[in-house]
């Protein structure tokens, strides 16, 4: 934790970024005895608890400017919510290379691995409002503010490499049908009803990203274990003015997890806050999360060899056809100490680059381009959002743009144009377009004026295929309930059925799948045949790509469990020489393990002492955790077999696929699924996940280490069981 200053304020400390030192500028100091409360032009209050009146029940008086000053200012404490992405966390960091790019761009900040460039990160959810739970099935933003030494650079990414849309144009069109049905406004932060599978059914080259979606990505465990992708091509240029293509990555060292759909549903009631916390809690510990920064760099004169349109997002590049080179780190290390300040003001720009970065054509990234300062203009409240101190860049910035809602700087002089002489510069003032300005990478072009889809753009289930083919036996039963759900929830018939007619193209066991469960028959030529659609196959070179795979990016660090929650479940009469080593090895292995018992105060041990609790179990259900352990002892284990609330949290982690761990007599509460005794190695073996303990101190390494590796490999999909488990 900073340290804190009398008034409260964190207090600058040795080596801080220069975008600490500009932020610290702006810290308010709150009221102190001796400052007193006052106006916010400095008038020191003597009451802050009546209005003015005339007489003690008399009427309030209009000339109560103190009271006027307070109720204006709460009036408009809302601004208008983002209208996609609006619910959000942040974070400060830096980003640091590890070699120079300048064989690639002459992005200054890419250039030296000495240097590091201070960053603000905002993940998001796009559907819902701000108050939404963060757990829905969505896509996540992932949007990255460098403060480089020539200006911001903006990064504004997903937790998915493709699009629903491929044009700019659809985009109005594709939010309007996921957002809540405007008659009633139903359903909050879900895509699951009528207009967003209407338009989805319509749109065949929604089909790949739906894919997505529809997997566990849409559900991520937490926002420290996603990737991030900024899914459009880009440019890097180099100072000799050579591009290349570029897609950019962020691979997260703690692995790609996501949650089981049952379990998001239930952690949006308990805790809608859970990725927020998850965020600000790991770097409150100091539990710094890290991703790499990767690129995929593609010769220009390579790209229209690749089988597929690289200007169409709604297409990636597999890894197996152009590896991800990792260039660099992103380390989030310092929560913000304002949200509204910070997250809720920060406005991010696809149109903020620095040279050696550019735009490629893709029609969806051009009409960004357009958007981001728009959209600002109304909810940050006018055009001087970037004296936000969370928007300032670091370097000075120069112009004659004045005046406007909300101007900060004062400007002197007065010659606000160019070319001048009269100017605060002296003699003749004028912008040359010399070469150390920005220079748009010049591609040829000279094409005529059309409003029209390349026909490269056509083939919108090749990589949806490659997506579904890459996905491990579990991953696609997800899939193929997500869909269920989905639809199963859509009232016209007429979009179940196109959207399964739909799926057909992409594969026709996965199109068989969801539509028994929604009692339809697929038919793969009725989609073909609809206005606006053309079927165009392009070729990939490979069926599978083991890079699509969640469970294919295990953790990266030295800490096979970092930051994974564990809770012990005990009661009074608790067996502590085997708990204690096991909680050890799991701490050691970068657990948390969190204590949970029937009351919140500390149980009596086997041997009379007191063992602390950090929550009762009523407060923390299984959902917010990723395993469970289960301490032993007799009377523990008897006190908890009564609990119906033991019994559900432990299979209900069975049935979100948890690791669970039970010591001794703790094995009452395995009763449900069969399972008693270490030596029942027949049953165990049905159980993947499940570890069951003699208990004591002498086997408990071997106990903690099977434990360990059961809560490595994340979850357990594989449990015969786990469908029967009532939810
Ligand atoms: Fe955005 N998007 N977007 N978007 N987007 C916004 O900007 C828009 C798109 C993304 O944490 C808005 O300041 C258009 C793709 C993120 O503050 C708005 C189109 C991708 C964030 C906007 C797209 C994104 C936004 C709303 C199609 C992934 C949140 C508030 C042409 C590469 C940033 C705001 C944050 C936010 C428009 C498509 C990512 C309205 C018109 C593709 C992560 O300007």
């Amino acid at each position: 934790m900073a340290r804190k200053d009398a008034a409260g304020a964190k207090a600058p400390r040795a080596g801080i970024s220069p975008k600490q030192q500009q932020m610290q500028a702006f810290v308010a100091t709150e009221p102190t005895a001796a400052t007193g409360l006052t106006t916010n032009q400095g008038l020191r209050l003597s009451d802050n608890h009546n209005s003015l009146k005339a007489g003690a029940r008399g009427p309030t008086l209009l000339e109560d400017f103190i009271l006027r000053e307070k109720i204006t200012h709460f009036d408009h404490e809302r601004i208008p919510e983002r209208v996609v992405h609006a619910r959000g966390a942040g974070a400060h960091g830096y980003f640091q290379l590890y070699r120079s790019m300048a064989t690639y761009t002459r992005a200054a900040f890419l250039q030296d691995p000495e240097q590091r460039t201070p960053v603000f990160v905002r993940f998001s959810t796009v559907a819902g409002s701000r108050g939404s739970a963060d757990t829905v099935r969505d896509v996540r933003g992932f949007a990255v503010k460098f403060y480089t030494p020539e200006g911001n650079y903006d990064l504004v990414g997903n937790n998915m490499p493709v699009f629903f849309v491929q044009d700019a144009m659809k985009f109005p069109d594709l939010i309007h049908a996921v957002k809540p049905e405007p008659h009633h406004e139903m359903p909050q932060a879900a895509s699951a009803h009528d207009t967003f599978w209407d338009f989805a059914s319509l749109m065949p080259e929604t089909t790949h990203m739906l894919m997505w979606a529809m997997s566990d990505r849409g559900i991520p465990r937490s926002y420290r274990m996603m990737e991030g992708f900024g899914v459009h091509t880009f440019r890097l240029v180099n100072a000799g003015g050579d591009a290349v293509f570029v897609k950019f990555h962020w691979k997260p060292r703690l692995g790609v997890h996501g949650l089981a759909w049952d379990e998001a549903q239930k952690i949006a009631g308990t805790d809608p806050d859970f990725h927020r916390r998850d965020l600000w809690e790991a770097i409150e510990r100091g539990e710094f999360p890290e991703w790499e920064l990767g690129l995929q760099i593609i010769d220009e004169g390579k790209a229209d060899q690749l089988g597929f349109d690289i200007l169409d997002p709604t297409k990636l590049v597999p890894e197996e056809m152009v590896p991800v080179q990792r260039i660099g780190k992103l380390v989030l290390d310092r929560n913000p100490d304002n949200f509204f300040a910070e997250t809720e003001q920060v406005a991010f720009h696809p149109g903020h680059i620095v040279p050696g970065i550019d735009f490629s054509n893709d029609p969806l990234l051009q009409g960004r381009l357009f958007s981001y300062t728009d959209t600002q203009l109304s909810r940050l409240g006018g055009p001087n959002f970037h004296e936000i101190p969370i928007n300032r860049s670091v370097c000075p910035f120069h112009n004659f743009q004045r005046d406007g809602m909300h101007r900060m700087a004062v400007h002197r002089g007065r010659a606000a144009y160019e070319p001048n002489t009269l100017g605060q510069a002296g003699g003749e003032f004028r912008v040359d377009g010399g070469p150390q300005g920005f220079q748009e990478f010049q591609a040829a072009t000279g094409t005529p004026r059309i409003r029209q889809r390349s026909p490269s753009f056509d083939d919108h289930f090749s990589q949806a295929a490659l997506f579904w083919h890459s996905q491990g036996p579990a991953e696609k039963e997800h899939i193929v309930a997500a869909f269920r759900f989905e639809l199963g929830k859509v009232e016209h018939p007429e979009v179940r059925q196109r959207m399964v007619d739909n799926l057909a193209h992409v594969d026709a066991m996965l199109a068989r799948k969801v539509a028994s469960g929604l009692g339809l028959t697929p038919d793969p030529r009725a989609a073909a045949g609809r206005a606006g659609f053309r079927e165009a196959r392009g070729k990939l070179p490979i069926e599978e790509s083991a890079a699509l795979r969640m469970a294919s990016q295990p953790p990266s660090g030295s800490h096979p469990l970092a930051t994974r929650k564990v809770a012990v479940l005990v009661a009074d009469g608790v067996e502590v020489q085997g708990l204690r080593p096991v909680l050890q090895a799991l701490q050691d292995a970068g657990a948390h393990c969190l204590v949970l018992a029937p009351q919140l105060s500390p149980v009596a041990t086997e041997g009379g002492r007191q063992f602390a609790v950090d929550h009762a179990l009523a407060t923390m259900p299984s959902v917010l955790f990723d395993a469970v352990l289960v301490a032993g002892g007799e009377r523990a284990a008897q006190a908890l077999d009564t609990l119906g609330s033991a019994h559900h949290f432990v299979l209900q982690a069975y049935k979100h696929g948890k690791a669970v761990c039970v010591l001794g007599q703790g094995a009452a509460l395995l009763r449900w699924l069969g399972l008693a005794a270490q030596s029942d190695a027949q049953a165990l073996a049905r159980h993947p996940g499940v570890v069951v303990g003699p208990g004591g101190a002498e086997r408990a390494p071997e106990t903690a280490k099977a434990f360990i590796e059961a809560i490595g490999r994340h979850r357990h999909w594989d449990r015969p069981l786990a469908e029967s488990v009532p939810g």
